[in-house]
């Protein structure tokens, strides 16, 4: 199953063999926070290409509430040198937060994993541009060490696996 925008672009998917339903086995589900009103598109396939069959499709609001929007337009600003507890809610979901550095100050970014198990950290700037990366397969502190190159605002990204996983986020000054 895949959920396409209003425009045909690529928002979220689900194979059954890594995103087994919670009851069923045999059924697959896609958590999916909307960032903006509008029409989507969902495709559902087999997984296996020589299968054919039927199958019932069911689209509804979830009562999942998602700790950290997972958008940068409502992503949470958070201050540096405080930990700020988050979950990683549902499968693919993802928690945005803005944070502000100095020019020429250093920061290391901290993630305790709790419950988290397959993780990852990203650092982007303002303008959605990539910094610096960590990632952890199992239950393993995430840290990202970091020279800001101008002061101005800055994109920490939790991500990870499962449902409910929690885990701390701390941004420190070092110099
Ligand atoms: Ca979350």
């Amino acid at each position: 199953m895949e959920l396409l925008g209003c425009t045909g672009g690529y928002l979220a998917d689900s194979h059954l063999t890594d995103n087994l339903g919670p009851q069923d086995p045999w059924s697959s589900s896609v958590v999916w926070e909307a960032p903006s009103a509008g029409d989507c598109y969902i495709t559902v396939q087999s997984y296996l290409a020589v299968s054919t069959g039927s199958y019932s499709l069911t689209v509804s609001l979830s009562d999942t509430v998602d700790d950290h929007p997972g958008y940068i337009e409502a992503a949470h600003a958070i201050p540096v040198g405080s930990p700020v507890p988050g979950a990683i809610d549902y499968v693919g979901d993802v928690d945005i937060f803005l944070f502000t550095a100095e020019e020429g100050r250093t920061y290391q970014l901290d993630v305790e994993v709790g419950t988290l198990g397959a993780s990852i950290l990203n650092l982007y700037d303002s303008s959605g541009g990539f910094l610096a990366s960590d990632r952890a397969l199992y239950e393993r502190a995430l840290s990202i060490v970091w020279e800001a190159p101008s002061t101005g605002n800055y994109h920490a990204v939790v991500g990870g696996q499962g449902y409910s996983d929690s885990y701390t986020l701390t941004i420190s000054p070092l110099i």
